[in-house]
Protein backbone atom coordinates (compact mmCIF):
# COMPACT_ATOMS: atom_id res chain seq x y z
CA UNK A 1 0.00 0.00 0.00
CA UNK A 2 0.96 3.07 -0.83
CA UNK A 3 2.26 5.33 2.14
CA UNK A 4 -0.55 8.65 2.64
CA UNK A 5 2.24 11.38 4.12
CA UNK A 6 3.31 12.15 0.82
CA UNK A 7 3.80 16.13 2.05
CA UNK A 8 5.74 15.32 4.85
CA UNK A 9 9.41 15.99 4.65
CA UNK A 10 8.82 16.34 1.15
CA UNK A 11 12.49 18.01 1.14
CA UNK A 12 14.04 16.10 3.88
CA UNK A 13 17.17 14.33 2.19
CA UNK A 14 17.14 10.42 1.37
CA UNK A 15 13.17 10.70 0.82
CA UNK A 16 12.28 8.22 -1.70
CA UNK A 17 12.08 9.12 -5.30
CA UNK A 18 8.68 10.67 -6.27
CA UNK A 19 7.34 10.05 -9.60
CA UNK A 20 3.83 11.38 -11.29
CA UNK A 21 2.53 8.66 -10.54
CA UNK A 22 3.13 9.07 -6.70
CA UNK A 23 2.05 12.08 -6.82
CA UNK A 24 -1.36 11.59 -7.95
CA UNK A 25 -4.34 10.24 -5.96
CA UNK A 26 -7.93 9.53 -6.60
CA UNK A 27 -10.20 10.96 -3.78
CA UNK A 28 -14.03 10.73 -3.58
CA UNK A 29 -15.73 13.53 -1.71
CA UNK A 30 -16.20 16.91 -1.96
CA UNK A 31 -13.45 19.21 -2.97
CA UNK A 32 -14.54 22.35 -0.67
CA UNK A 33 -13.19 20.13 2.47
CA UNK A 34 -9.73 19.68 1.32
CA UNK A 35 -6.82 21.13 3.12
CA UNK A 36 -4.58 21.81 0.58
CA UNK A 37 -2.30 24.54 -0.91
CA UNK A 38 -5.14 25.32 -4.05
CA UNK A 39 -8.25 23.76 -5.20
CA UNK A 40 -9.67 24.44 -8.69
CA UNK A 41 -12.36 25.08 -9.14
CA UNK A 42 -14.62 23.93 -12.72
CA UNK A 43 -16.12 28.01 -13.32
CA UNK A 44 -17.81 29.81 -16.00
CA UNK A 45 -16.51 32.79 -18.66
CA UNK A 46 -18.27 35.58 -16.05
CA UNK A 47 -16.50 33.99 -13.23
CA UNK A 48 -19.02 34.90 -10.96
CA UNK A 49 -20.53 31.72 -9.88
CA UNK A 50 -22.84 29.19 -11.09
CA UNK A 51 -24.15 25.62 -9.84
CA UNK A 52 -22.34 22.25 -9.42
CA UNK A 53 -18.82 22.71 -7.68
CA UNK A 54 -18.36 26.49 -8.51
CA UNK A 55 -21.37 26.75 -6.04
CA UNK A 56 -20.05 24.59 -3.83
CA UNK A 57 -16.99 26.48 -3.54
CA UNK A 58 -18.20 30.08 -3.58
CA UNK A 59 -21.18 29.26 -0.74
CA UNK A 60 -18.21 28.06 1.61
CA UNK A 61 -15.54 30.57 0.48
CA UNK A 62 -18.18 32.65 1.34
CA UNK A 63 -19.01 36.42 -0.46
CA UNK A 64 -15.37 37.75 -0.23
CA UNK A 65 -14.58 35.48 -2.90
CA UNK A 66 -17.13 36.44 -5.38
CA UNK A 67 -16.03 40.07 -4.23
CA UNK A 68 -12.31 39.33 -5.92
CA UNK A 69 -13.37 37.45 -8.88
CA UNK A 70 -15.59 40.67 -9.96
CA UNK A 71 -12.12 42.18 -10.62
CA UNK A 72 -11.03 39.68 -12.65
CA UNK A 73 -12.67 40.57 -15.90
CA UNK A 74 -14.34 36.71 -16.37
CA UNK A 75 -11.82 34.10 -18.14
CA UNK A 76 -11.74 32.33 -21.38
CA UNK A 77 -12.21 28.65 -21.60
CA UNK A 78 -8.57 27.03 -21.00
CA UNK A 79 -7.41 29.72 -19.44
CA UNK A 80 -7.16 30.10 -15.57
CA UNK A 81 -6.88 33.04 -12.78
CA UNK A 82 -5.91 32.77 -9.19
CA UNK A 83 -7.67 34.35 -6.04
CA UNK A 84 -7.34 33.61 -2.59
CA UNK A 85 -9.56 30.39 -0.28
CA UNK A 86 -10.95 33.01 2.24
CA UNK A 87 -13.05 30.38 4.40
CA UNK A 88 -11.81 27.60 2.46
CA UNK A 89 -9.62 25.65 4.14
CA UNK A 90 -7.84 25.74 1.14
CA UNK A 91 -5.40 28.96 0.94
CA UNK A 92 -6.03 29.59 -2.82
CA UNK A 93 -8.27 29.14 -6.14
CA UNK A 94 -7.44 28.53 -9.18
CA UNK A 95 -10.60 29.17 -11.40
CA UNK A 96 -10.47 27.48 -15.07
CA UNK A 97 -13.06 27.46 -17.32
CA UNK A 98 -14.02 23.97 -19.26
CA UNK A 99 -15.03 23.76 -22.83
CA UNK A 100 -19.01 22.62 -23.36
CA UNK A 101 -19.26 19.41 -25.05
CA UNK A 102 -20.44 20.09 -28.51
CA UNK A 103 -19.65 16.52 -30.11
CA UNK A 104 -16.01 16.35 -29.98
CA UNK A 105 -15.12 18.48 -33.12
CA UNK A 106 -14.93 22.01 -31.72
CA UNK A 107 -11.35 22.17 -29.80
CA UNK A 108 -13.10 21.04 -26.30
CA UNK A 109 -9.97 18.31 -26.40
CA UNK A 110 -7.23 20.85 -26.23
CA UNK A 111 -9.32 23.37 -24.49
CA UNK A 112 -9.60 20.58 -21.86
CA UNK A 113 -6.26 20.14 -22.07
CA UNK A 114 -5.32 23.67 -21.59
CA UNK A 115 -7.31 24.30 -18.33
CA UNK A 116 -5.35 21.37 -16.39
CA UNK A 117 -1.61 22.80 -17.71
CA UNK A 118 -2.61 26.47 -17.44
CA UNK A 119 -3.89 25.31 -13.73
CA UNK A 120 -0.85 23.39 -12.91
CA UNK A 121 1.25 26.30 -14.60
CA UNK A 122 -0.39 28.97 -12.33
CA UNK A 123 0.09 26.55 -9.42
CA UNK A 124 3.91 26.73 -9.91
CA UNK A 125 3.84 30.35 -10.42
CA UNK A 126 2.96 31.03 -7.25
CA UNK A 127 4.83 27.93 -5.08
CA UNK A 128 1.77 25.92 -4.53
CA UNK A 129 2.83 22.54 -3.66
CA UNK A 130 -0.64 20.66 -3.45
CA UNK A 131 -3.61 21.27 -5.34
CA UNK A 132 -6.85 19.23 -6.17
CA UNK A 133 -8.74 18.94 -8.99
CA UNK A 134 -12.56 18.37 -9.85
CA UNK A 135 -13.41 17.02 -12.86
CA UNK A 136 -13.67 19.99 -14.83
CA UNK A 137 -15.98 19.95 -17.56
CA UNK A 138 -17.48 16.44 -16.49
CA UNK A 139 -20.85 18.18 -15.07
CA UNK A 140 -23.18 20.80 -16.51
CA UNK A 141 -20.71 21.30 -19.38
CA UNK A 142 -21.52 16.91 -20.48
CA UNK A 143 -17.95 16.27 -21.47
CA UNK A 144 -17.83 12.30 -22.00
CA UNK A 145 -16.52 10.97 -18.67
CA UNK A 146 -13.80 8.46 -20.09
CA UNK A 147 -12.11 10.98 -22.40
CA UNK A 148 -12.03 13.56 -19.68
CA UNK A 149 -10.43 11.08 -17.26
CA UNK A 150 -7.74 10.64 -20.10
CA UNK A 151 -6.95 14.02 -20.44
CA UNK A 152 -7.15 14.80 -17.16
CA UNK A 153 -4.33 12.41 -16.25
CA UNK A 154 -2.40 12.50 -19.25
CA UNK A 155 -2.00 16.32 -19.09
CA UNK A 156 -1.04 15.86 -15.65
CA UNK A 157 1.36 12.98 -15.94
CA UNK A 158 3.09 15.08 -18.76
CA UNK A 159 3.18 18.13 -16.38
CA UNK A 160 4.49 16.52 -13.91
CA UNK A 161 7.27 14.76 -15.55
CA UNK A 162 8.57 18.11 -16.58
CA UNK A 163 8.14 19.96 -13.36
CA UNK A 164 8.97 19.33 -9.71
CA UNK A 165 7.78 21.77 -8.24
CA UNK A 166 4.47 19.97 -7.33
CA UNK A 167 4.28 18.09 -5.01
CA UNK A 168 0.68 16.37 -4.64
CA UNK A 169 -2.33 16.73 -7.04
CA UNK A 170 -5.74 15.53 -6.07
CA UNK A 171 -8.35 14.36 -8.11
CA UNK A 172 -11.68 14.85 -5.94
CA UNK A 173 -14.31 13.37 -8.09
CA UNK A 174 -17.81 13.56 -6.78
CA UNK A 175 -20.00 10.37 -8.81
CA UNK A 176 -19.39 6.95 -8.64
CA UNK A 177 -19.41 7.05 -12.60
CA UNK A 178 -16.55 9.39 -12.68
CA UNK A 179 -14.68 7.66 -9.48
CA UNK A 180 -14.46 4.56 -11.68
CA UNK A 181 -13.31 6.05 -15.00
CA UNK A 182 -10.36 7.90 -12.63
CA UNK A 183 -8.98 4.37 -11.00
CA UNK A 184 -9.11 2.61 -13.91
CA UNK A 185 -6.62 5.13 -15.12
CA UNK A 186 -4.66 5.53 -12.07
N1 LIG B 1 -16.55 18.49 -5.04
C1 LIG B 1 -16.02 17.80 -6.07
N2 LIG B 1 -16.66 17.61 -7.25
C2 LIG B 1 -17.90 18.15 -7.36
C3 LIG B 1 -18.52 18.90 -6.33
C4 LIG B 1 -17.78 19.06 -5.13
N3 LIG B 1 -18.29 19.75 -4.11
N4 LIG B 1 -19.75 19.30 -6.78
C5 LIG B 1 -19.90 18.82 -8.02
N5 LIG B 1 -18.79 18.12 -8.40
P1 LIG B 1 -19.78 20.97 -12.79
P2 LIG B 1 -18.65 21.74 -15.41
C6 LIG B 1 -18.48 17.43 -9.65
O1 LIG B 1 -21.14 20.96 -13.35
O2 LIG B 1 -19.18 20.52 -16.03
C7 LIG B 1 -21.21 25.61 -13.10
O3 LIG B 1 -22.51 26.11 -13.01
C8 LIG B 1 -19.63 17.09 -10.59
O4 LIG B 1 -20.31 15.91 -10.14
O5 LIG B 1 -19.56 21.57 -11.46
O6 LIG B 1 -17.24 22.17 -15.70
C9 LIG B 1 -20.21 26.63 -13.60
O7 LIG B 1 -20.52 27.91 -13.16
C10 LIG B 1 -18.91 16.86 -11.90
O8 LIG B 1 -18.35 15.55 -11.95
O9 LIG B 1 -18.72 21.72 -13.78
C11 LIG B 1 -20.32 26.49 -15.09
O10 LIG B 1 -21.40 27.24 -15.60
C12 LIG B 1 -17.75 17.87 -11.82
O11 LIG B 1 -17.68 18.29 -10.44
C13 LIG B 1 -20.60 25.02 -15.30
O12 LIG B 1 -21.22 24.57 -14.10
C14 LIG B 1 -17.90 19.09 -12.69
O13 LIG B 1 -19.27 19.45 -12.76
C15 LIG B 1 -19.31 24.24 -15.46
O14 LIG B 1 -19.64 22.91 -15.79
Amino acid sequence: MRPRIAFAGAHATGRMKETPETKIEILRGDITKLTVNAIVNAANTTLLGGGGVDGAIHRTAGPELLAECRILGGCRPGEAKMTRGYRLPAGFVIHTVGPIWRGGKHNEAHVLADCYRNSLKLAVENEIKTIAFPAISCGAYGYPIEDAAQIAFKTTRDFLAANDEIQKVIFAVWGQDVYEAYQRLL
